[in-house]
């Protein structure tokens, strides 16, 4: 197995860091005076707030991995400015940990992902419930930089490792009455407050789906890692998926379960609200949301000042790809 650290060079040196970092020295100076007094009726001394803090070290145990090759042609890759560690891992959305952006962050810490264990059911020649680490060790691990755009208009590029989704499915041997794949998310409402809420709209557990076909594309990954390290439980630890092409909400995190199904599986939010999110969900710039444009996205980091807004791209730029998975289907009624 190919060896390397990619901790000892690669993604925290290739991401313009200190380029963020002088943006949020600047924003923290225009807002001195608001933020200190702020800070007082919060009771706390403005003084430690006078530097900008340094940007949060990367977390967890440095993975071992094939990393990505940088060409311009390689799909698995791209040449575009990586969303730095900082971003990925504070703005989230898992709603199993609450709603805002930063809940998983700040309340994801408790959840245990040690043993961790994956059922497999359903239409396949080798059902059962399988340690993590036997999957792990049949699936070497490989980097992907890949762009995610979430259906809410943002958007970032994430150096994920992991393996290809496709190569795992076939080790469980998928019977061909196997049309589509169904993934759940675990459910601990001791551990995952969201689930305790009254409020919420979703019907735990978290559940998403694939058509067998798009589920086998080299593209869809399995992730168990970001920046080289092992996955933050924001997230979506120990074990999520990443499906490039399609808005953020398929990439389903924390899963514990993988279902083959003949039929096309029932998928969370559409049913939370089904004009408005589809099956397939494909990331598409000719397609509104309901209620908002796709036509663009802000590229994370952004902020007042420096929106970086980009124009969203057909199967979120990776087109040539998967286009052919969908030939003759009529988009805007498949959205
Ligand atoms: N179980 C679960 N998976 C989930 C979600 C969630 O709320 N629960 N949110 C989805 C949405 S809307 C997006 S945009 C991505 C965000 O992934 P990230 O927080 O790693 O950027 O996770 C997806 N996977
Ligand atoms: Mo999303």
């Amino acid at each position: 197995m190919l060896i390397k650290n990619p901790g000892d060079i690669a993604s925290s040196e290739i991401t313009p860091e200190s380029v963020y970092l002088d943006r949020r020295r600047f924003m923290r100076g225009t807002g001195t005076l608001a933020l200190g007094s702020l800070l007082a009726a919060c009771g706390e001394s403005g003084t430690a707030h006078a530097t900008a803090p340094a940007a949060p070290d990367i977390k967890g145990k440095p993975l071992e991995f094939n990393p990505v090759a940088a060409n311009a042609d390689n799909p698995f890759y791209t040449a575009e400015a990586k969303t730095p560690y900082g971003d990925v891992t504070q703005y989230n959305n898992f709603y199993e940990f609450g709603t805002g952006k930063d809940d998983p962050a700040r309340y994801a810490k408790n959840l245990t992902t040690s043993p961790w264990q994956v059922e497999v059911d359903g239409e396949v020649d080798k059902p059962g419930r399988y340690n993590l680490e036997d999957i792990l060790a049949k699936n070497p691990l490989e980097e992907r930089i890949y762009r995610l755009r979430c259906v809410e208009a943002w958007s970032m590029v994430i150096p994920w490792v992991g393996f290809p989704l496709g190569k795992m499915l076939q080790q469980f041997e998928p019977r061909s009455s196997a049309r589509y794949v169904k993934f759940e998310t675990l459910v601990r409402p001791k551990e995952m407050r969201g689930q305790r809420s009254f409020s919420s709209t979703i019907d735990w557990p978290y559940e998403e789906g694939l058509r067998m076909d798009e589920a086998m594309h080299p593209l869809a990954f399995m992730a168990t890692g970001l920046y080289g390290h092992e996955i933050p439980k924001q997230n979506g630890a120990p074990l999520r998926l990443v499906v490039p092409w399609k808005y953020g909400f398929k990439s389903i995190k924390s899963i514990v379960r993988i279902s083959f199904t003949e039929k096309q599986p029932r998928t969370s939010w559409e049913q939370i609200a089904p004009h408005e999110y589809g099956f397939y969900a494909n990331v598409n710039p000719e397609v509104d949301h309901p209620r908002w444009s796709q036509a663009s996205e802000r590229r994370l980091p952004s902020s007042l000042f420096a929106p970086n807004r980009i124009d969203t791209q057909m199967f979120n730029g990776y087109g040539d790809q998967v286009a052919s998975l969908y030939s003759g289907m009529d988009l805007a009624r498949h959205y």
